[in-house]
């Protein structure tokens, strides 16, 4: 599995004085030893439902956690009743550190980012042929944000049987990207869905879009035994109902070729902020590129005069097609959406 790098959250950052040698050596110890080890699987109101073990249980924060944020895919520690019984209430008291962190402001001038999940590996950006029509931007954002937090794009085009992928595939053949295109027959009949779980199986996929595009149908096809709820797409406004309301982290079955891993279904987001974007690590995930940014000027956009990445294709080190890709996806925070 790629990563591009590992980043945390500033509140995962703890100063922790090394006491050792001064004290006795139970004050090292970290609190709450016996505590048992949770994966998020979805939060409502307050409420995280976790997996110990085998077992589902509710879990609230407890008040040390302060303000942090518990979210889907998180790996927590968890204490209390831990029985899963109907009514019980478990304590999350620890938030373990994070291995990627997918966020989103609600516009690129909004200074809150909200996490949206932990942990994935995999962001399966999923957009319909039709109905509703693509939107490259969204696609284009998703991509940066991936870039960005380092997780593998996976692009996932739905309801091929509506209008042909040809065209949108061409647009981000430069990037080299994953994808699978599926539709609904194929999904069904169970070989579109093995096709797709092979993309998936040991990673941690979350999948973002539209209302509409059929995330959930998809999610409901690679995980036959947990069927949620999906809902059709407005015949006069060509948008979906956002029928999917929390995100929700399903198992995926074992794979003949080994492995498992986890899908994550969200609601249908209606745009994509970058307001937290750092360019560094977009740049980073176009490693014949990267190295020629290193001549550019200071603080340098990659679209302004005197950036050195013309030179550097111009000398032969990357394919023009590479940097006219690249520039696309920075342009993307500069330009509204529905561009
Ligand atoms: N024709 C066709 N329709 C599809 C396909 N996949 C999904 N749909 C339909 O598209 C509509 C929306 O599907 P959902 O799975 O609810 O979409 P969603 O992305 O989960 O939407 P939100 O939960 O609102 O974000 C439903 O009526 C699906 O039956 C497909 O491959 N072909
Ligand atoms: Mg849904
Ligand atoms: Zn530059």
């Amino acid at each position: 599995m790629r990563r591009y790098g590992k980043h945390t959250d500033e509140d995962d950052i703890r100063v922790r004085p090394s006491r050792r040698g001064t004290r006795p050596r139970t004050h090292t110890r970290p609190k709450h030893e016996d505590a048992a080890e949770g994966f998020v699987l979805t939060v409502d109101r307050g409420r995280m439902t976790c997996l110990v073990e085998d077992r589902t249980v509710t879990a609230m924060k407890a008040r040390e956690l302060g303000r942090k944020a518990v979210v889907v895919g998180d790996r927590v520690a968890v204490v209390g009743d831990l029985s899963g019984a109907k009514d019980t209430l478990a304590r999350i008291v620890r938030v373990e550190e994070r291995s990627s962190v997918l966020r989103r402001t609600a516009d690129d001038n909004d200074p809150f980012e909200r996490v949206i999940v932990a942990n994935a590996d995999q962001l399966a950006i999923v957009t319909a042929l039709a109905d509703p029509e693509p939107r490259p931007r969204l696609i284009d954002r998703c991509l940066v944000a991936a870039f960005d937090a380092g997780l593998e794009p996976l692009l996932v085009l739905t309801k091929a049987d509506l209008a042909p992928a040809g065209p949108l595939l061409e647009t981000y053949a430069p990037l080299g990207l994953r994808y699978v295109v599926t539709s609904r027959d194929e999904l069904a009949d169970g070989a579109g869905a093995e096709a797709v779980r092979e993309l998936m199986h040991g990673q941690v996929t979350v999948c973002v879009g539209h209302s509409g595009v059929g995330k959930t149908t998809l999610v409901n096809a690679l995980v036959p035994e947990r069927q949620r709820a999906t809902g059709d797409v407005n015949a006069v406004t060509g948008r979906g109902r956002h029928t999917t309301t929390s995100a929700l982290a399903l198992p995926l079955p074992p794979s003949t070729t080994g492995g498992d891993g986890w899908v994550i279904d969200t609601p249908g987001v209606r745009s994509f902020g970058l307001n937290h974007i750092e360019l560094r690590r977009v740049i980073h995930a176009f490693p014949d590129l990267e190295e020629g940014a290193a001549e550019c000027p200071r603080g340098c956009s990659h679209n302004e005069p005197g950036c050195a990445l013309d030179a550097w294709v111009a000398g032969g080190h990357a394919e023009p097609a590479r940097l006219h890709s690249l520039r696309r996806l920075l342009a993307t925070r500069e330009r509204r959406e529905g561009d």
